[in-house]
C-alpha cells in the first residue's frame, strides 16, 4: 500500500494562498516534505477559491516539479484543468479523477492513453454517491469495462469507493470496505484500489485515531493506495502493522524499518 501525499491542496489555507500570491515557497516546502515521509505520489489540488485554474495547476505543476521527481496525481473536476496540468508532467501522471458517466469517461479515458496516465474511477455517477457496497461494486464494473474498451490496463485504474466523514455518513464506512474487498473479483489481473483517506474524520475529534483506525481495515481488505497524510507518523506504523499482518510484508522488513526509526 501507497501513500499518495494530501497536503498540495487549496482545502488548506496556507496552500491556497500561496497559489494565489504564486508563492512556490509553502508548495516547494510540502512537496520536499511528504517525499522525505515515504509518499510515492503527490496530490495536486488547486481548490474552488483560485481563478484561473488552468493557468493555476500549470504553475503548481511546474512549482512542484522544480523540487521532486515524484510522479504527481492532478485533483480537479474540470478535465480541462487536469489536462493542462498533464501536459507538463515529466513522468507518468495519476487522473484524479472520473465519475462512471459518460462521456466523462470517453475524455478521461482518451486522455489517459495519450499521456500514458493512470486513472482514478469513483463509485459515483449522476445519482450520487451510493450508500451501499453492491451499487458501488455495479459502479466499478462500468468503469472497468469501460476502462478496458479504451486499453487502459487494469494495473493503471484505480477504483475509489468514495469516503465520506463518519460522524455524517456513518452507514457508509463499513458498505466502503465491504466494496473495496470486491474489487479484487472484478477483473484479472485486479484493477487497483484508492481512497481520500482523511475525509473518515472531517469535522471529528481526534481525527489521527480515526484516520490510521480506517487504514488499518482498509488494509485488510483489500486496499492499494490512499490520499493520506504522508507525514503522521502514528500513521505510517500502523501501515507498516496491517502489512506484516496481511502478509503484505513477509519478512517483516518495512515493519522493522517503521520499528527503527521510533527510537
Ligand atoms: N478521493 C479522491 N480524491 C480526493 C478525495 C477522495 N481528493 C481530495 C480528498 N478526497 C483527499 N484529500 C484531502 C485533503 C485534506 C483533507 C481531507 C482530504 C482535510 N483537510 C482539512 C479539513 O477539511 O478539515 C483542511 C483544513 C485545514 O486543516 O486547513 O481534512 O476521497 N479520488
Amino acid at each position: 500500500m501507497f501513500i499518495i501525499g494530501e497536503r498540495i491542496n487549496g482545502m488548506f489555507k496556507d496552500i491556497a494562498d500561496a497559489i494565489r500570491a504564486r508563492d512556490p515557497y509553502p508548495i516547494q516546502k510540502w512537496a520536499r516534505r511528504q517525499e522525505a515521509c515515504g509518499a510515492r505520489y503527490l496530490d495536486l489540488s488547486i481548490g474552488p477559491l483560485v481563478r484561473d485554474q488552468e493557468k493555476a495547476m500549470r504553475w503548481l505543476v511546474q512549482t512542484t516539479q522544480e523540487v521532486t521527481d515524484l510522479p504527481l496525481c492532478l485533483d480537479s473536476i474540470s478535465f480541462d484543468v487536469i489536462e493542462a496540468g498533464l501536459e507538463l508532467c515529466k513522468r507518468p501522471a495519476m487522473i484524479n479523477a472520473v465519475p462512471a458517466e459518460w462521456p466523462k469517461m470517453e475524455r478521461v479515458f482518451t486522455m489517459a492513453k495519450r499521456y500514458n496516465a493512470a486513472v482514478i474511477g469513483l463509485a459515483m455517477n449522476e445519482q450520487g454517491i451510493p450508500q451501499d457496497a453492491d451499487t458501488r461494486v455495479a459502479l466499478f464494473m462500468e468503469l472497468v469495462s469501460a476502462a478496458s474498451s479504451y486499453g487502459i490496463p487494469m494495473e493503471s485504474l484505480y477504483l475509489d469507493p468514495m469516503v465520506l466523514p463518519c460522524n455524517v455518513g456513518q452507514a457508509h464506512s463499513p458498505e466502503v470496505l465491504l466494496a473495496l474487498r470486491q474489487v479484487k473479483l472484478l477483473a484479472e489481473p485486479a484493477p487497483r484500489t484508492v481512497i481520500g483517506l482523511s475525509n473518515i474524520s472531517q469535522g471529528a475529534k481526534n481525527r489521527a485515531l480515526l484516520n490510521k483506525t480506517f487504514a488499518a481495515m482498509a488494509i485488510a481488505n483489500g486496499l492499494d493506495a490512499a490520499i493520506a497524510d504522508a507525514c503522521d507518523a502514528e500513521l505510517l506504523e500502523t501501515i507498516a502493522a496491517a502489512r506484516v499482518i496481511m502478509n503484505l510484508d513477509p519478512y517483516g522488513d518495512d515493519y522493522i524499518g517503521a520499528c527503527r526509526k521510533k527510537v
